[in-house]
């Protein structure tokens, strides 16, 4: 596919350190669009999604759910979005936007493809609800509630059912989790390769199986890359780092894999925050990780 909509989401409200908002501002300002056009792709940038903003932000309501009325609008607005790229036959590329956005994005990419797969590629699970969040920030809860768990309000963004299957999704990077979200991990079987199995097989590896598991019987696969999977000393710009993660060059890695492979059919790069950022490398970080997995190579 040689034809690539960019979508910015302009999103905070799903944790609260503020600045994520800029993410895609800054994405762009470290040349995502010259990168992806010197590739050879057809780039429309579409621009940003419309946040609502609350006068007072962070407001939990009864069900441990911050910010829930405009978190589900723009979500709502991004899913229309993304349906339309795919319809389209373009490549929906969405920039956030903390990680909250990932519900519009799957529930998008979902009208068309029934049996999409997911790679989360994640310091964290995602896979809370409103009963077992610690925080009550819905950027830990998008993978459950693409798999139809949660509010209602949130689950029901692109119609009721389900965005994607347990089985179709796997999670890389993962080294900080809840207890409620490793219970869902034991009770759906999902797949996980945690920094363990990183370290133990390497990213080649862990590359390999994961995508031969989302490629089986599947009609797309979606990459959710949030830059907080990365060690912290290459990606300082993200509201929740996590030390010891995969490195610059192993993310490369996967991303080139990817490429490779052919497989990937829509994704979004989330989390970047560059009032944490220094010297705007967490958003350079991310245009490089995308130049790779649209095919890049030095050679
Ligand atoms: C925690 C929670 C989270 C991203 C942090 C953290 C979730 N499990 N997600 N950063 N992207 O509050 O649910
Ligand atoms: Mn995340
Ligand atoms: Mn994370
Ligand atoms: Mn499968």
């Amino acid at each position: 596919m040689k034809k690539i909509a960019l979508i910015g989401v302009p999103m905070d409200l799903g944790q609260m350190r503020r600045g994520v908002d800029m993410g895609p501002s800054v994405i762009r300002y470290a040349g995502v669009v010259e990168r992806l056009e010197a590739l050879g792709y057809e780039v429309e940038d579409r621009g940003d999604i419309t946040i609502d903003r609350p006068g007072r932000v962070d407001v939990k309501n009864g069900d441990n759910l911050k910010d829930l009325q405009e978190v589900v609008k723009a979500n709502e607005r991004l899913s229309d979005e993304v349906a339309r790229a795919v319809s389209e036959g373009k490549f929906p590329l969405v920039l956030g936007g903390d990680h909250s956005i990932a519900i519009g994005t799957l529930a998008g990419t979902s009208q068309k493809r029934k049996n999409l797969g997911v790679i989360w590629y994640d310091a964290h699970g995602d896979l809370n609800t409103g009963e077992t969040s610690p925080s009550g920030n819905i950027h830990g809860m998008p993978l459950s509630v693409s798999l139809g768990l949660g509010h209602e309000s949130l689950t029901g963004i692109g119609g009721t059912d389900a965005k994607v299957k347990p089985e179709n999704v796997v999670l890389i990077g993962a080294r900080s989790l809840d207890q409620g979200e490793r219970d869902l991990i034991k009770e759906k079987g999902i797949r996980v390769y945690t920094m363990h199995e990183i370290d133990r097989l390497g990213m080649s590896r862990v590359m390999q199986e994961a995508m031969e598991y989302v490629n089986d019987g599947t009609d797309g696969v979606h990459l959710s890359l949030d830059l907080d999977a990365l060690d912290p000393h290459d990606a300082p710009g993200v509201g929740t780092p996590v030390v010891g993660g995969p490195t610059y060059r192993e993310t490369h890695l996967a991303m080139e894999m990817l490429a490779e492979s052919g497989m990937i059919t829509s994704a979004e790069f989330v989390e970047v925050n560059p009032i944490l950022d220094v010297k705007n490398q967490t958003a350079e970080a991310a245009v490089a990780l995308i130049g790779s997995l649209f095919g890049e190579k030095l050679l």
